[in-house]
């Protein structure tokens, strides 16, 4: 079993969480001799991912990110997705029985929902035309609403796992956990490309949420605090926003939040959160 297999099941399943260094992994129904080996366990892990994203990471350039504003987050939202529409957020969620869509104000009224089937795990989404597409994690699903209001009207097969969703000129970019990008026609969901993530000679996987701004890709890397600035269409990574010091102070303030996930851009900043974090932080870089 892949490392990145590994972590993936430990995180992304967790419901009720504790902390193991930068892992966490679910603690109910655990007797606390297995927490006590599970603890060992996921803190060789968490070195060696710490250790292989340090290597990754080692060309371009970091930087650190201004925070200028924050606004209220729900704190059940296992973000997955984050964009604007107009002024409004479309916010996707995920965790199997609580995923969901959501419309919101900037200051956290939500005007619209609509809940996915427990067996479904919600990802990411784009807004594309009067419709928006809401991604799954594993079912090989992605399923169409409506843009307004939220309603049901279809759904794609996708060839890999869905993680990330955006816009990029006429096509989607997918991400799924790996370093290439699917590039997807949208109507059929064909997969027309792939751009490869390379920092130097380096492979950046575990590429997460994303954003697009003109001919740059914003994209965090799953399990770290860094947002990866990607020039397209080459893949090049130019930079990396450093969330980690903002992070820190989340993680020590509020024990149960999940990692650094959620990148939407208003036309002019750029607004970051995470999964279950309490804030959507309004920065620049
Ligand atoms: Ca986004």
């Amino acid at each position: 079993m892949k490392l990145s297999t590994i972590t993936s099941h430990l995180s992304r399943h967790s419901f009720s969480l504790v902390h193991f260094g930068r892992l966490r992994v679910p603690l109910s129904g655990l007797l606390p001799s297995l927490v006590s080996r599970l603890s060992s366990l996921v803190c060789i892990l968490s070195s060696l991912v710490f250790t292989l994203s340090s290597i990754s990471y080692a060309e371009a350039p970091r930087v650190e990110p201004t925070i200028l504003d924050s606004v209220p987050h729900e704190t059940s939202h296992f973000t997955q997705g984050l964009s604007f529409d107009g002024k409004e957020m479309i916010e996707t969620t995920g965790l199997y029985g609580k995923s969901g869509l959501y419309r919101r104000t900037l200051d956290g009224k939500v005007l619209d929902s609509a809940r996915l089937e427990e067996r479904y795990f919600g990802e990411g989404s784009v807004v594309l035309g009067d419709e928006i597409y809401y991604l799954t994690w594993k079912s090989h699903k992605a399923f169409i609403y409506s843009r307004k209001p939220f309603k049901y009207k279809g759904e794609f097969r996708i060839p890999t796992e869905g993680w990330g969703l955006t816009l990029w000129q006429d096509q989607l970019l997918m991400s799924n956990g790996t370093d290439e990008l699917l590039q997807i026609a949208p109507g059929g969901f064909a997969v027309s490309g792939n751009i490869k993530v390379r920092d130097g000679g380096y492979s950046i996987k575990l590429l997460n949420e994303l954003e697009v701004v003109k001919n740059t890709l914003y994209a965090n890397i799953w399990q770290t605090d860094l947002i990866a600035e990607i020039e397209l269409p080459s893949g090049k990574v130019l930079r990396y926003i450093d969330f980690s010091k903002k992070a820190g102070e989340i993680r020590d303030r509020f024990p149960g939040v999940d990692v650094l996930n959620g990148i939407a851009y208003d036309g002019k900043d750029f607004w970051i959160t995470g999964k279950l974090w309490p804030q959507i932080y309004k920065v620049k870089f």
